[in-house]
């Protein structure tokens, strides 16, 4: 029995030391972000303009795709169901450019993504440092929104139906939602009120502390985060998928964290690993005449952006 509960009392001290800030959702799978090709002799850069096809051999363990999606707050859409809501997701990231990227492939049968007062988007919460904690409503833990709504992860919205910008982050650091340092490329093949597929890509810049007060990469107390191969990052996206059109309202919200808090708090997100370049995730060179044609139909073809 002693031999036993010493055990015990050494597995407890390794887990306490080994255990992160934050929990960890959804342990039922492993998450990671692939290192994206840019500048890597005979492979094609990754390209932010809505075509996906530089992702293509991007191997399936990488994706999130409805499967991986739990619905939280309406219990009115079911099970996953590709008919209704159809997910493909690979995040991406790169040392030099110290960006993450994400690209998403998703079938809606019913689109209203670029009208007014609609809710098809998806949500992304990036916590670079796996800090964890609370990050929005922060008056609830006695933190002045004025300086800390969203500082220590980043809440961001697409927001196809905005003319000004694609991108909406929550928080006052809203310098940051606009290019360079945020950005998003897109295409829709379908109409608003019918089926449609959204391709898109968009990158990121991370934050370890984005004062809601800054308004500009000059503040004193900004932090971008450096990414590094084999960090840990919490992430949590959730899409809204509005099949009833204007109202401002949506019919289901998927979370891939299985956590409704994910949207203000990031210990309910799930840990990302960083992962090193690998050339089998990507597409040769030798293919890029085919892949440059395809691309220039698709933009020919009524690319939004
Ligand atoms: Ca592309
Ligand atoms: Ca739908
Ligand atoms: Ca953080
Ligand atoms: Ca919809």
């Amino acid at each position: 029995m002693k031999r036993i509960i010493v055990i015990a009392t050494v597995l407890g001290l390794v887990l306490a030391s080994f255990t992160p800030s934050s929990a960890h959702q959804r342990t039922d799978r492993n998450w990671a972000a692939v290192q994206v090709p840019i500048d890597v002799d005979g492979i094609r850069d990754v390209v932010m303009d809505g075509d996906l096809s530089d992702w293509d051999n991007v191997p399936s363990v990488f994706w999130v795709t409805q499967d991986d999606l739990v619905e939280v707050v309406t219990g009115t859409q079911g099970d996953p169901d590709p008919g209704n809501l159809a997910e493909r997701i690979i995040v991406g990231w790169h040392p030099e450019t110290n960006l993450v990227y994400v690209m998403e492939e998703r079938f809606d049968d019913v689109w209203y993504g670029t009208l007014d007062d609609t809710n098809d988007k998806l949500e992304l919460v990036l916590d670079a440092d796996h800090s964890g904690g609370q990050f929005q409503g922060v008056e609830s833990i006695d933190l002045d929104p004025a300086r800390w709504a969203g500082a220590t992860a980043q809440d961001w919205q697409q927001s196809l139906n905005n003319a000004d910008n694609n991108l909406w982050l929550w928080g006052g650091g809203v310098w940051a939602s606009v290019e360079p340092y945020a950005g998003i490329r897109w295409d829709v093949e379908g109409e608003a009120g019918g089926p449609a597929t959204l391709y898109q890509e968009s990158w990121f810049t991370t934050f370890d502390d984005l004062p809601a007060s800054s308004t500009g990469s000059d503040d004193p107390d900004l932090i971008i985060h450096d990414l590094e191969e084999g960090q840990v990052m919490g992430i949590g996206m959730a899409i809204q998928d509005d099949d009833n059109g204007p109202g401002n309202s949506y019919n289901g919200y998927w979370v891939s964290t299985g956590d409704i808090n994910m949207y203000f708090h990031a210990d309910s997100l799930v840990d990302y690993v960083l992962l090193g370049f690998d050339a089998n995730n990507w597409v040769s060179d030798t293919d890029a005449t085919a892949v440059e044609d395809d691309s220039w139909g698709r933009i020919k073809a009524g690319f939004s952006k």
